[in-house]
């Protein structure tokens, strides 16, 4: 008890010191744990090695009486520290209160999660957490229920594991709560969900956020009882140390023995500080809510506590409290000394270039101007140096000498160091990195079959090789998904590796980032690319950054598998590529122009550790196609585009369905004389590695990009990509083109398509508009 009164205490102190490193300018924003910190210790108390935490900002305590994280570890994310050891969480990546624990090695392999605490690492979007809690509990059941996962000891211990959500009561008004929470109870999964309830969102009160002003009672439908599915649920104060502990050690038991999830609602939580340390909380609780949260302080009531149960003395409780004073101004300072001891020696450095330079340089007042300002700069940042330095570049822009050189070789390796800081690791680094899976052509086997059993044959090829793979999504397990390239796998596989969910797009992928921070490989399907709008915040704000944010320390290597472009109708044929690759960077996205390239690409994905997309053509189906011999083994390079026919007039770049269409349109062109080079992207993201469509342009001098999206869609990245990365401006000699779809999204029927997107006579004409601009005599205007 008096470990734990410790252990309150250490955290109390972090955050009111945190609080003032703030205000006082050494750091640049805080948010802490102060008030939540006994229901943290009761947590604590119920977690085992392997189980996983999805929480929020809240948790330090947690962190710190798991020994996951120390006080000086505390401070140095809270001034951003980019060394990997001396802040483990982020890597100065993150706000601070941003948990996470370490699930690979230094070569990106897993390490034994059986055998540490985990915590999948934190985001800011409130409730963000909720959909891959979702999956870290699945994992538990798959693991226990799934044989062929039993080899995978450094994962799971039998599928023992429980995974614990954190959330603020007001958090639980995003519908990813109550999505996460109904998928739960559904599939019946351990899953412990605590709600630190202290009554407000910011300034915001229950009463704008919760029905009935309670989330236990809100819940209460979802309470299981006989014959039902469903979840328990919990309540308990947060100031009550032995009502807690009984609470987490009861429903923590239940739900890893019985794989039923738990709701604990813990009431009466305060928040000493208010919300964080951009406002202050008097300006909207009560002078009467104030003095409440004064006395029923958790570490108030546990103080309390402890002397009515005679387990120490005022004396004894005295030297905790000053002990971990002590403790936690020693942790901060020598956060503070480390992470200032790296920026000065680099300021020293800047400094000494500065002063050789400005003995050499013809306008020596200046650069020593610029010395000495950054020389006696209180507490400079790296920006600081970094401005001091390019702006004395520019001012010497015209001088030659030695030390000015000097300046341009330290900025070239300052760069270097800072990708490495503040840019790496958004994508796999590893030796299993997706981008160098080696490429091994399609053996065919000349027998014609529909596009899709091509897919289906080479899931199964698949699913046979790798026992982590599995799929889900609406419709995927039962008939096979809506296009029948799952069917019949169900039957062979068995449910729990290709199996039906809910309508619920945000929690299926949310099952995919849980699934594979276990170490699965799930392939999450969203039934209609329209409808990846559901899970775009969370592939955004949580997959694409988890190797990020974690500097490579996690990873979430999910196949995200979905179908769009043309069909019938406003919400079955969008094709919004550049929104979703605008939002995803971090994930690779593959546009496939038929299902042999598409298995290609999951073939090469598997093999790799990073999370995609993979959008399938939804007209492609039933269209005819070659059928591979070597299923689940050959692969389609990322990155690499494919001259799929060559020509010496005009380049055509496209992708998906459209490619398809630029085919046709290419033996029309013929017919008129041009001759066309058809280049397939295959991958937007990533795009033209090896730079073909420039060298391609180097022969044709013309260039048009094609596509399905909106005007200044992805047809515009691709441009920029191909003038701007690849410098082709000066190769060509017409002005470079686009042809999208209309602005608005596709109207319904064969006619509305053919209005609303690139129908081949578009495609065909605005090729030959091209030439007609060049030469009217041979190329006479259609209209
Ligand atoms: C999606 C989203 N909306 C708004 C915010 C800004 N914001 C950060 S914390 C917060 C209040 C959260 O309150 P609660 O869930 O009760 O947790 P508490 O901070 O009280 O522990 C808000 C609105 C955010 N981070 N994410």
């Amino acid at each position: 008890m008096l470990e734990d009164y410790r252990m309150v205490c250490l955290s109390r102190e972090t955050s009111l010191l945190g609080r003032k490193e703030v205000l006082t300018g050494k750091a640049k924003f805080g948010i802490f744990g102060d008030g939540k910190e006994l229901a943290q210790i009761a947590m604590t108390k119920a977690f085992r090695k392997g189980d996983f935490r999805s929480g929020y900002y809240r948790d330090q305590t947690f962190m710190f009486a798991l020994d996951l994280l120390n006080v000086k570890q505390y401070f140095a994310g809270l001034y951003a520290h980019t060394d990997e050891v001396k802040e483990p969480m982020s890597a100065g990546r993150q706000m601070n209160g941003h948990f996470g624990t370490q699930s690979l090695d230094a070569a990106g392999n897993w390490k034994n999660l059986v055998e540490q605490y985990n915590s999948s690492a934190d985001i800011s979007p409130t409730a963000g957490q909720m959909p891959r809690l979702l999956g870290l509990a699945q994992a538990s059941k798959l693991f226990r229920l799934n044989d062929g996962l039993s080899h995978l000891t450094h994962l799971s211990n039998g599928g023992n594991e429980v995974a614990f959500g954190t959330i603020g009561d007001a958090s639980t008004s995003e519908g990813l709560f109550w999505e996460t929470m109904n998928a739960a109870s559904v599939m019946q999964v351990p899953m412990v969900m605590s709600v630190w309830d202290d009554g407000f969102g910011i300034s915001v009160p229950k009463k704008f956020q919760t029905v009935k002003e309670s989330i236990s009672e809100a819940l209460s439908g979802f309470e299981i009882s006989d014959g039902t599915n469903g979840i328990r649920i919990y309540k308990a104060k947060a100031w009550n140390y032995p009502e807690l502990l009984a609470t987490f050690e009861d429903a923590v038991a239940f739900s890893r023995e019985n794989q039923i999830p738990c709701l604990i609602h813990v009431e009466e939580v305060t928040q000493p500080q208010g919300h964080s340390t951009s406002g202050s909380h008097e300006r909207y609780k009560t002078a009467e809510q104030l003095e409440w949260a004064k006395v029923y302080d958790c570490n108030v009531q546990f103080r309390n506590f402890i002397l009515l149960e005679g387990a120490a003395t005022e004396e004894e409780l005295k030297d905790i409290e000053d002990g971990t004073r002590r403790e936690v101004r020693a942790g901060q300072k020598a956060a503070w000394a480390e992470y200032r001891e790296e920026i000065d020696t680099e300021r020293e450095v800047g400094v000494a270039l500065l002063k050789e330079l400005a003995q050499e340089s013809s306008d020596s007042d200046s650069i020593s101007k610029l010395a000495a300002d950054l020389e006696k700069a209180m507490d400079p940042l790296r920006k600081d140096i970094l401005v001091a330095l390019r702006k004395a570049l520019r001012i010497t822009r015209a001088e030659n000498g030695n030390s000015r050189n000097k300046i341009k070789d330290h900025l070239k390796a300052a760069e270097e160091l800072n990708h490495d800081r503040y840019s790496s690791h958004l994508y796999s680094e590893s030796d299993r990195s997706p981008l160098k899976i080696n490429q091994v052509d399609p053996e065919f086997s000349g027998e014609m079959v529909d596009g899709r059993v091509v897919l289906r044959k080479n899931f199964e090829a698949l699913f046979t090789k790798y026992p982590e793979v599995l799929t889900f999504g609406e419709d995927t397990g039962k008939i096979g998904g809506v296009n029948q390239s799952m069917e019949g796998m169900q039957d062979i596989f068995g449910i729990h590796r290709v199996s039906d969910t809910g309508i619920r797009e945000a929690t299926i992928l949310g099952q995919g980032i849980g699934l594979a921070m276990r170490g699965l490989r799930p392939i999450a399907e969203i039934q209609y690319l329209d409808y990846l709008y559901y899970a775009l915040q969370i592939m955004r704000d949580d997959l694409a950054t988890v190797r990020y944010r974690t500097k490579g320390k996690q990873m979430a290597p999910v196949i995200v598998r979905t179908r769009g472009h043309r069909l019938e109708g406003i919400w079955h044929s969008g094709s919004p590529m550049a929104a979703i690759l605008n939002s995803i960077r971090g994930m690779h996205v593959c546009v496939p122009r038929n299902m042999v390239q598409a298995a290609g690409m999951y073939n090469t994905l598997l093999q790799g550790d990073d999370p995609a997309l993979v959008v399938e053509c939804l007209n492609g189906y039933r269209s005819k196609e070659n059928l591979p011999s070597n299923l689940a083994e050959f692969t389609v390079p990322l990155g690499v585009p494919e001259v799929v026919r060559e020509g010496s007039d005009v380049t055509i770049v496209s992708y998906g369905s459209t490619f398809n269409l630029c085919l046709q349109a290419a033996d029309e062109l013929n017919e008129l004389g041009i001759s066309a080079e058809l280049i397939d992207v295959q991958t937007l993201l990533p795009f033209d590695l090896n730079h073909l469509i420039s060298r391609s342009i180097q022969k044709t001098s013309r260039v048009i990009f094609i596509d399905e999206d909106v005007p200044g869609g992805a047809t515009s990245f691709m441009l920029d990509k191909v003038m701007n990365e690849q410098a082709t401006f000066f190769e060509l000699d017409s002005p470079p083109k686009t042809l999208s779809a209309k602005a608005h999204l596709p109207a319904y029927g064969t006619d509305g398509d053919y209005i609303s997107k690139p129908s081949i006579e578009d495609i065909v004409e605005a090729v030959y508009e091209m030439f007609n601009e060049v030469d009217p005599s041979q190329f006479p205007a259609i209209y």
